[in-house]
């Protein structure tokens, strides 16, 4: 019993209900606003009861509970405190696997000499959350991370929860199996539509009939149901940025093979934001030429983001504004990277769009590889 999960309690609202007095015990709920179509990212506890809830559209959110307070996300805020949450991980052992801006897993495996059981240490980061930040933590312990996370989040908020080996299958038993780890809407519709509501249920089926029914999934699912979990605690390594870059066959003087060169870097490197979960903040330009002096130029970006449209545009304005062909070499890199769950709080209607496209390609990729389908104006040059 060495895995800790600590979860930040209604986080962002949680943030602007400490740093506003006038905020404290009313319904509020941070997110994008009503007028631009904007959804919640978080609610107080008191604006849960009226049942918002996190990516619920903020005009329906008004309409559950008409005194709500809608505030705007400041993110920057929040990562500081986050960096304050982690610093006080830190404190009690290297092994941090951060998962959001507000959750984290800790190995305490090495630390229990120093700092006691894993227990202790769970209190004291509570304890310490809550005097130093002002804020409220939930914390699981557990023998692995599905347990840990579990246990973080069966007695929210503030809640303090210590899942001994023991006990594993008796706390898994009657929770719905939408709770596990790797069980998403499909799969749990189609456990519903065999009876199974419930880990323990699950439990029940035989691994035969699982691997038949969900091919290599059958086999975790059959593992997970029984507490086991083998993943190790993965501590951030941390990435700088985020780059692709092409040295042309010849040197290019056409400007319109610029740009769209850089199209296609865009979305390469757009993508490996996404498969890595992160968000940038800005976009730094490279240019060698034929006599191989190398420029780079940076531009920041209004929101950090993962999508190759922002991170195109970007590129291309310092290509026009820098760039004096022809070229020998262009690169285009992502910097100021952070972590973001991908939520749309954008207020901005072309990215909402972008990221739905988005989407739904990568999923295409996913399926059918990289090449399936490439933006509009890369199909043009292929035809020409
Ligand atoms: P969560 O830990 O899922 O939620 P929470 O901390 O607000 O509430 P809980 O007490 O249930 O843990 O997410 C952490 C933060 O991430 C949250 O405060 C806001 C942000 N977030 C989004 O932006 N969009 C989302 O869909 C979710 C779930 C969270
Ligand atoms: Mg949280």
């Amino acid at each position: 019993m060495h895995i800790i999960h600590v979860d930040m309690d209604a986080f962002f609202a949680s943030v602007e209900q400490r740093d506003n007095p006038a905020l404290q015990g009313v319904p509020v709920a941070v997110g994008g606003l009503p007028e631009s179509r904007g959804v919640v990212a978080t609610a107080s506890y008191e604006a849960r009861k009226y049942g918002v809830k996190s990516a619920m559209p903020m005009a329906t959110a008004l309409k559950l509970c008409p005194d709500l307070t809608v505030l705007p996300v400041n993110y920057h805020k929040y990562r500081k405190v986050s960096e304050a949450v982690m610093d006080i991980f830190r404190s009690y052992t290297p092994l941090i696997e951060p998962i959001s801006l507000d959750e984290a897993f800790l190995d305490v495996r090495g630390s229990e000499k120093l700092f006691g059981s894993a227990e202790v240490t769970g209190e004291a980061i509570q304890k310490r959350i809550k005097e130093e930040l002002q804020l409220s933590a939930s914390v699981g312990i557990g023998p692995n991370k599905l347990i840990a996370k579990l246990a973080s989040d069966f007695q929210k908020p503030n809640g303090f929860t210590v899942i001994p080996r023991d006990k594993v299958l008796d706390f898994l038993a009657p929770l719905p199996v939408t709770k596990m780890w790797g069980i998403g809407e499909k799969t749990a519709a189609s456990l519903n539509r065999i009876g199974v509501k419930t880990i323990g249920q699950l439990r029940d089926l035989p691994p035969a009939f699982l691997e038949g029914k969900f091919g290599k999934h059958g086999k975790i699912l059959y593992e997970y149901s029984r507490g086991e979990d083998s993943r190790p605690v993965e501590p951030e390594r941390e990435v700088k940025s985020v780059g692709k870059e092409v040295t042309f066959a010849g040197d290019i003087g056409d400007m319109e093979e610029l740009r769209r060169t850089l199209q296609e870097l865009a979305e390469k490197v757009a993508r490996r934001l996404r498969r890595a979960n992160l968000k940038s903040g800005s976009v730094i330009l490279k240019i060698k030429y034929p006599d191989f002096q190398l420029v780079t130029r940076t531009e920041s970006l209004p929101e950090p983001t993962d999508l190759a449209g922002p991170i195109y545009r970007a590129a291309a304005r310092l290509l026009a504004k820098y760039c004096k062909p022809p070229v020998r070499l262009l690169g285009v890199t992502c910097g100021k990277l952070a972590g973001e769950r991908q939520i749309t709080l954008f207020r901005d209607e072309q990215l909402v769009r972008e990221e739905k496209i988005t989407a739904a390609l990568d999923k295409l990729r996913d399926r059918y590889g990289e090449d399936v389908i490439k933006a509009a104006s890369l199909l043009k040059k292929d035809r020409q």
